[in-house]
């Protein structure tokens, strides 16, 4: 029997900053690295039948990039552009030429912080956001994802 094609990465992809999870500010972001949420998303995909690339950078142009990518190579997007949530037209204006299911995802509870992390570019776009749910929001996220994609 042939295998049935393989289903598409779902890219997760992290922006400015958040390389220092777990090394500063635990009171807000937690105490977990990127690479134990890396670490737990892939195993949690592995269990959900996904498969993922999980990046980080600190450049908006790295995640356009990417975006851009995820259209031809990619089934879904979980996104925490991190402070470019808040200012990247850019990044919006990419996720608006991807078809598939997106979702946000932040760590704190942005609407109970300062008034200017109240307002997201990228929700314009994003198909689910969560915020406040600390690192286990970016395994609430690829759950959401799956569900979605077994509409599809
Ligand atoms: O709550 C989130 O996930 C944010 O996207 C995090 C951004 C912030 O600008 C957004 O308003 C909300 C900041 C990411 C910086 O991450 C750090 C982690 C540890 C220590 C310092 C920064």
């Amino acid at each position: 029997m042939p295998n049935p094609t393989p289903r598409k990465p779902v890219y997760v992809l992290n922006g400015p900053n958040l390389n220092l999870l777990g090394k500063r500010q635990p009171e807000i972001y937690g105490h977990e690295t990127l690479e134990d949420v890396a670490e737990a998303c892939a195993a949690l995909a592995e269990d959900l039948g996904l498969t993922i690339r999980f990046h980080q950078t600190n450049h908006e142009g790295a995640l356009i990039d990417w975006i851009h990518q995820a259209r031809d190579q990619g089934a879904g997007i979980v996104i925490n552009p991190a402070a470019y949530t808040h200012t990247s037209v850019a990044i919006l204006d990419a996720l608006n030429a991807f078809d598939g299911p997106v979702i946000e995802v932040h760590i704190s509870n942005v609407h109970k912080r300062e008034t200017f992390r109240h307002h997201s570019y990228v929700s314009l776009r994003a198909d689910g956001v969560i915020a406040g749910c600390g690192t286990e929001g970016y395994r609430l996220a690829l759950r959401r994802i799956a569900t979605l994609l077994a509409k599809t």
